[in-house]
């Protein structure tokens, strides 16, 4: 390793030993540990093919990954080996990998859903192809300048990507626009010909995915954007030398940026355009591959089975019918179910305003044979209800493919829906609420289509490598095999009311909290007791997650140490991270609410280390991998049925924080798992939630009745939070009196009143260690290895060799 490590140094990076930098090292290692990647990587492709095995294509617009170094090494069981190289060399192993930037490909959880899946696909030994954009800029980099969000561009090639390897000569053509033309043959069938009017290249770049011990390596192919004509050679001639770029500049556009819309489209040409450059090139790829391999097209569903990861790709659907049809003449009944059979999706909202919908006029001039598919398949599909249901008007147009009552719009869940065999919630209360709510209509007429798969999270990613102190306590516990099966963690649990065992239990919590602790401080100068309680909620800021109910408890309970100074409070440090995005106001406003809120409290000399709130600022997969193994109690407070999952939940229970959290998402499931002792749940019931909606309740409603929340409230109002700009909250607060749709007031209280359990279990150490531990115990089910398990077996149909 260590001369692997000094060639690439040398010959790759031409640097010597003495000029090198760190990054220099970051390069020259992650070269070298990819060299060990290559040939199994190699074989296990090859062997795909001679076994004819069917292979599995996750399309997702986001693949949030973070770094790879340190997860290939886990995976390849080379860390020991790493080390040992790099301390020979006197090289620091960590300021080496912490040059590493993050690949930020996606938003948020279904994001990182997307990366811990690929990472179990790989450990399970299933063939599988990620397929997504190779952003050039990723996620947003965020800048808190006094105390409000700023956003600048994040720039992780910047450096060149170690992990990739560019793949020039697989590129396939992406048309848009342009005219559909009808060509009667000799037998006098009609058959369409799209002439598109622009083309685009979707250029390949591969990431090995390295599975647990090295077992099976799978691809990440992530498309690039080039355009087919780069330099207009006839316009450059003419001496436009600007003029003759910018055809290259308009193609380039496509992969040039992530989006950062979370749970709400932007409606924005380029990200339809973005969804059907890389839907097509995933379908184009595949299908060559499934040609090359098997032969004829009809086999697909046998040997081929499509994610659509949310409806970002679900324009796949008409793709294929379109390739299919015209390219490969099958005729309509056959083309349907070879599409239909090979399709799945996967849904991971009920927030009505972030399900796509895309102007009839949009994709007409953009895609017109796809919406003519569209049209066709919309035919079809509505003259067999219309038969089975005669005069039933409301049932045609709420299942329709085509919004007609806003401007006509194509719905793309509907889409995705219709075109699938199998459509899947990621909890199982929201898996329950898609069939009472959404898809209410659909789900009647095709019943048993939509299944549950609770989400889950790599535990490589989120207990290994986050968490080696635990890891190794773990492993001389109970012995090395919930490594290999997760669910072998319950061993752990006759060791929970062991003293003992608590104490060491604590001991790695206390190491990992002050490493954050060094961490908060290097970053925010802000100095924090790890003895206190980390009180942690990290996500991306939206008011259906409520961060505004933990900031107004910090008020709460901010005023009331300030009343009573010499009672035996429990030191706690709210911690929060999370990005808003650019475009919502009321998001951003929060941050810059829970940064008045901890200035006010961090320099009030009567509150002392009693409490301490601190907003770290650029939340990142890297960032959650120091504050997940430090949390003791995580915050899961979204309003009942508004969180479709949650995955962070899940990372921080198992790592032993205790939850306080709402029946929401799979904090149901989290509750079922690890026992109603050893968790704080709160609140309104998602029937109690719709039931004050429906009544037409207010939050002055709620406020009347508690005069704690009168008083928080009236303190942010009044500008004691904001002396600069006492009105800043004006908004805020009148949005809770009047409107308050996410029933933060309504739960107020219930909140208020059970953060003193917890701080009543919290002197409880014994008590306290003891439901940490039986949450790590319990939360094995909670691997995704489980959930793509389930998928494999129940949506795939792919054998899972283990
Ligand atoms: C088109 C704009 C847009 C962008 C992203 C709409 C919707 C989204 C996603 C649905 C946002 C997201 O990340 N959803 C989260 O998915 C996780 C994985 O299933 C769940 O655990 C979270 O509860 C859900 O909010």
């Amino acid at each position: 390793m260590r001369d692997a490590i000094l060639r690439k140094l040398t010959y790759d990076l031409g640097k010597s030993r003495t000029g090198a930098l760190d990054r220099d090292w970051f390069m020259a290692t992650a070269l070298a540990v990819r060299d060990r990647v290559v040939e199994p990587w190699l074989n296990d492709m090859r062997a795909t093919y001679n076994t004819g095995q069917k292979q599995v294509y996750y399309l997702s617009l986001e693949f949030l990954i973070g770094r790879l170094l340190r997860d290939n090494i886990t995976n390849f069981g080379l860390m020991a080996e790493v080390r040992a190289a790099l301390a020979s060399l006197d090289v620091d192993a960590f300021k080496v990998a912490a040059c590493e930037p993050d690949a930020a490909l996606g938003n948020g959880g279904l994001g990182r859903l997307a990366a811990c899946f690929m990472d179990s696909l790989a450990s399970l030994s299933i063939p599988a192809f990620g397929y997504g954009i190779r952003y050039d800029h990723g996620l947003f980099r965020q800048v808190i300048r006094q105390g409000w969000q700023e956003e600048y561009p994040e720039d992780w090639l910047q450096f060149q990507n170690p992990w990739e390897f560019a793949r020039p000569e697989i590129a396939h053509s992406i048309g848009f626009g342009g005219t559909v033309e009808e060509v009667v043959n000799d037998d006098g069938d009609t058959h369409h010909v799209w002439k598109p009017a622009e083309t685009v290249l979707a250029v390949a770049y591969d990431t090995p995915i390295v599975g647990w011990r090295g077992k099976h390596v799978n691809t990440l192919r992530l498309w690039s954007a080039r355009a087919a004509d780069p330099l207009k050679i006839d316009v450059f001639n003419r001496g436009d030398h600007i003029g003759a770029l910018s055809e290259r500049v308009r193609a380039e556009a496509i992969s040039r940026f992530l989006y950062p819309s979370d749970d709400s489209p932007e409606g924005l040409e380029l990200r339809l355009r973005q969804e059907f450059f890389f839907s097509s090139a995933a379908l184009q790829d595949l299908i060559r591959r499934h040609l090359r391999v098997y032969g004829g097209i009809e086999s697909l569903p046998e040997r081929v089975a499509i994610q659509l990861n949310d409806t970002h790709p679900a324009i796949a659907v008409a793709e294929l019918m379109r390739i299919l049809l015209d390219d490969h003449k099958l005729p309509w009944p056959e083309a349907w179910r070879v599409t239909h059979g090979t399709i799945s999706y996967t849904n991971h909202t009920l927030l009505p305003e972030a399900l796509e919908t895309w102007p009839v006029s949009l994709m007409e001039r953009l895609l017109p044979r796809h919406m003519q598919i569209i049209y066709m398949i919309n035919a079809v599909h509505l003259d067999a209800i219309a038969a089975a249901h005669p005069g039933d008007l409301g049932l045609l147009a709420s299942v329709s493919l085509i919004e007609e009552n806003h401007g006509r719009k194509v719905r793309m869940g509907n889409l995705a829906f219709i075109g699938s065999h199998k459509v899947n919630g990621v909890s199982a209360l929201h898996s329950e609420l898609l069939k009472k709510t959404v898809f209410h209509d659909l789900n009647m007429l095709y019943p048993g289509r939509i299944t549950n798969k609770t989400n889950g999270i790599t535990f490589r990613r989120w207990l290994q490598q986050c968490n080696p102190c635990l890891t190794e306590l773990l492993t001389e516990t109970i012995g090395a095999e919930f490594l290999d099966r997760p669910e072998a963690l319950t061993a752990l649990k006759p060791h929970a009311a062991d003293a003992g065992f608590q104490g060491r239990f604590a001991e790695v919590k206390r190491t990992n909290k002050e490493a954050l602790t060094k961490l908060i401080r290097q970053q925010m100068g802000i100095r924090v007791d790890p003895a206190a309680l980390f009180d942690v909620q990290i996500k991306r800021i939206h008011e259906y997650k409520r961060q505004l109910l933990n900031l107004l408890e910090t008020v709460a309970l901010y005023n009331e140490i300030r009343a009573q100074p010499h009672n035996n409070w429990a030191p706690r440090v709210k911690i929060f991270a999370g990005k808003a995005a650019a475009s919502y106001h009321r998001a951003k406003l929060i941050i810059k609410l829970a940064h008045d809120i901890a200035r006010t409290i961090n320099r009030d000399p009567t509150i002392r280390d009693r409490l301490k709130v601190v907003f770290l600022p650029n939340y990142n997969v890297s960032l959650a991998e120091v504050l997940v193994p430090a949390c003791d109690l995580s915050e899961q407070i979204s309003t009942a049925g508004m969180e479709a999952s949650g995955t962070g939940n899940m990372k921080l229970a198992l790592n032993g924080a205790l939850t306080i959290g709402t029946l929401d998402g799979a904090n149901v499931e989290i509750l079922e798992h690890v026992g109603a002792e050893n968790i704080f749940i709160f609140g309104l019931t998602t029937e109690q939630v719709a039931a004050r909606r429906r009544e037409g309740w207010r939050g002055q409603d709620s406020i009347n009745l508690s005069p704690r929340l009168q008083q928080a409230l009236e303190s942010i109002a009044s500008g004691v939070f904001s002396s600069d700009d006492p009105h800043r909250y004006g908004e805020l607060v009148h949005m809770l009196r009047e409107h308050d749709h996410f029933l933060v007031t309504a739960d107020f209280d219930a909140y208020f009143d059970m953060q003193r359990q917890v701080e009543k279990r919290w002197a409880d150490q014994a008590a306290w260690q003891k439901s940490a531990i039986l949450n790590t115990a319990n939360m094995g089910w909670f691997s995704s290895d489980r959930t793509i398990a389930e998928y494999a077996q129940e949506i795939w149909r792919v054998p899972v060799p283990g």
